[in-house]
């Protein structure tokens, strides 16, 4: 049995992020989309926050499972018994630390193979980043993030 960790700060979910949940989960028998807690960082939506919303929008989708971690991704993997980090790739601006990741997490913990994923063509522009960007000024994101977040984006900049 194949056990895939895709961890990510998900601050939120976008339909980027969804599109690797999918195509993913396709490939492996069990796949965590694990939400990173970190205490330096000032997070949009709390980790129970991430967490509900990203349970509620891949609620139909059997084998993937939505949990969080703190500290070394590798010391989560090992916890979980995962054989797989997924990665999702944009652009060659993500390559660089995409490929600095994976090799100080193949260091750490060399039987975990990180899987990367070309994005979905349509969504190569997108980031949680943008997202809060655009949402703050009361723009419309229903193309960019699913509806439970669109509707969490407007309640949490006052635009219900
Ligand atoms: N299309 C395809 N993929 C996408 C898109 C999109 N539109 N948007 C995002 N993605 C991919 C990203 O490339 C990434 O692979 C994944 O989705 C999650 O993205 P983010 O931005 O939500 O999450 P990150 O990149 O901030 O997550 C970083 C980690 C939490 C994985 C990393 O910081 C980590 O492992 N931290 C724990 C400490 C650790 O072990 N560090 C490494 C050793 S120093």
């Amino acid at each position: 049995m194949t056990v895939a960790v895709y961890p990510g700060s998900f601050d939120p979910l976008t339909y980027g992020h969804l599109d690797i949940i999918q195509r993913s989960s396709k490939v492996v028998d069990h796949l965590i989309v694990a939400v990173l807690h970190n205490a330096q960082k000032q997070p949009l939506f709390s980790v129970d926050e991430r967490k509900a919303l990203i349970s509620e929008v891949v609620a139909d989708m059997k084998n993937v499972e939505v949990d969080s971690f703190d500290g070394l991704l590798v010391d989560y993997v090992r916890k979980r018994n995962a054989d797989v980090i997924v990665r999702g790739l944009r652009a060659i601006t993500d390559f660089e630390y995409e490929l600095q990741l994976a090799s100080i997490n193949r260091k750490m913990n060399p039987d975990a193979e990180t899987l990367f994923m070309m994005t979905n063509n349509q969504y190569s522009f997108l980031s949680s980043k943008m997202v809060k960007e655009v949402a703050k000024y009361g723009a419309d994101v229903s193309d960019l993030v699913p509806p439970p977040v669109e509707a969490a984006l407007r309640n949490k900049f006052g635009f219900q």
